[in-house]
C-alpha cells in the first residue's frame, strides 16, 4: 500500500471517512477470521503470556485503536494482524512525521521478543479500524481480535475514549477469554 499523506494532524477522529485509503481486505477473509475467533478456545489462543491493554478513539465510520502487548513468556511471537466483529477491517498502520507532514502506511507483522512490548501510540504504530458497523461512542467498547503467529487469536475489549484522548493507563483492556 502506498503512503498516503495526511496534512496536519493524524485524522482518525470523528468525521474521518477513510476516503482513498480503503484497505485491500476481501470480505471473505474478514468473515473467516471472525469465525475462527468464535471457535477459538482459551487453550488454543494460550494468551496467558501476552498482556494486552489499550483503547480506541470514538469515530463514525472509522477509528484508530492503540494497544500495548507485553510478552511475559519465554518465546518470541509475532503480531500478524487484527480484526473486529464491529468493523469491516482492522489494519496495522505506522504513522510517521516527515518534515511536518504526517504520513501513514500499512505496517507488516510486529515481532515480539520475550520480555518485549509492542507499544502503539498516536503518531506511531496504530490499528486502523475501517468500516464501523455502527458509530463508536465514548464509553462503549470495541471488541478486538489480535492474531499472533504462536499464540493464535487473542481477544480484547477496548474502551472507547473521546477523539484526541490519550491514556492507555486509564483504559485497561479487558481480556475476552
Ligand atoms: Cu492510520
Amino acid at each position: 500500500m502506498r503512503p498516503h499523506p495526511i496534512a496536519g494532524k493524524h485524522g482518525h477522529e470523528d468525521g474521518w471517512t477513510g476516503a482513498g485509503a480503503t484497505p485491500k481486505c476481501p470480505p471473505m477473509r474478514t468473515a473467516t477470521l471472525f469465525i475462527a475467533a468464535l471457535l477459538a478456545t482459551p487453550a488454543m489462543a494460550s494468551p496467558g503470556d501476552l498482556h494486552v491493554q489499550g483503547y480506541a478513539n470514538a469515530g463514525i465510520s472509522g477509528s484508530a485503536a492503540y494497544v500495548t502487548v507485553h510478552n511475559g513468556g519465554s518465546k518470541a511471537d509475532r503480531l500478524l494482524g487484527a480484526s473486529s466483529p464491529a468493523a469491516s477491517s482492522v489494519t496495522i498502520h505506522q504513522a510517521s512525521n516527515a518534515g511536518g507532514v504526517m504520513r501513514m502506511r500499512a505496517a507488516g507483522p510486529q515481532t515480539l521478543a520475550p520480555g518485549a512490548m509492542i507499544a502503539m501510540k498516536p503518531g506511531g504504530l496504530h490499528l486502523m479500524v475501517m468500516g464501523l458497523k455502527s458509530p463508536l461512542r465514548p464509553g462503549a467498547r470495541l471488541p478486538l481480535v489480535l492474531r499472533f503467529e504462536k499464540a493464535g487469536l487473542v481477544r480484547a475489549s477496548l474502551p472507547v475514549l473521546p477523539p484526541g484522548a490519550q491514556g492507555p493507563a486509564a483504559a485497561e483492556a479487558h481480556h475476552g477469554h
